[in-house]
């Protein structure tokens, strides 16, 4: 198989480059990754050597470019036959957590930026926070109720799902979101990986800061 690479943005602050590489750790896959500093006056021009939209993540596999979040999970659930449930219904689920996550919760990510090192900051919580807040606690609760029995994750085993919901766990656990015993098990299942352990030491050890993802 011709190597993997893959692109993203500073492990501190991109949300949507986590997900992709949270994913290829999980399903075992070797990759190379070049990581792009965000904010800066070269930062365009970077990206442009990978990928078409100006945004990370990138995957490069051979010729092959496939760029946002989410079609590269699915590339790589179709690499390697791992990162969704093995029933159509549930995989069905699956994906339509992954969907309302990667077309929603507007209000969470803008008041909510990803900081990944950042603990104990605190922020107006409106209606409208309050209510995305709410929606993710009632949908991980719902898939730990419904499918979770196989494991710690919101369908058992590892899935997109998580991937694309670890940004989120750390918007909550950087804003102390207030939310319920049961969603805080499943915050400290995707905190204590492994995974995204190895992400967030590498993210302390950046030494770049974007002023506008400093908030609180
Ligand atoms: N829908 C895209 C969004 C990607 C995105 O917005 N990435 C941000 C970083 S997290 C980016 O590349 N921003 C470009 C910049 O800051 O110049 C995806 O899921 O990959």
């Amino acid at each position: 198989m011709a190597p993997l690479t893959l692109v993203i943005g500073n492990k501190n602050y991109s949300s949507w480059s986590l997900r992709a590489w949270l994913l290829m750790k999980h399903v075992g896959l070797q990759f190379e990754e070049i990581v792009i500093a965000l904010d800066t006056p070269e930062t365009r021009e970077e990206i442009d050597k990978h990928g078409p939209s100006g945004r990370v993540p990138v995957l490069r596999h051979g010729d092959l470019r496939v760029w946002d979040s989410l079609a590269i999970c699915e590339y790589v659930a179709e690499l390697t036959g791992k990162g969704w449930p093995q029933s159509r219904e549930v995989r069905a689920q699956a994906r339509s957590v992954c969907a309302e996550m990667h077309s929603g919760f507007i209000t969470l990510r803008s008041l909510w930026p990803m900081n990944a090192r950042a603990r104990n900051r605190r922020t107006v919580v409106t209606a409208a926070l309050e209510a995305d807040i709410e929606r993710i606690e009632e949908m991980w609760n719902d898939c730990r109720a419904r499918f979770g029995s196989g494991g710690p994750w919101l369908f058992g085993e590892y899935t997109i799902a998580d991937a694309m919901y670890a940004p989120v766990v750390l918007r909550f656990n950087t804003y102390g979101a207030r939310i319920s015993q049961t969603a805080r098990w499943y915050m400290a299942s995707v905190l204590e990986d492994g995974a995204l352990q190895e992400w967030l030491q590498a993210a302390k050890q950046e030494p770049s800061t974007i002023a506008a993802d400093e908030v609180g």
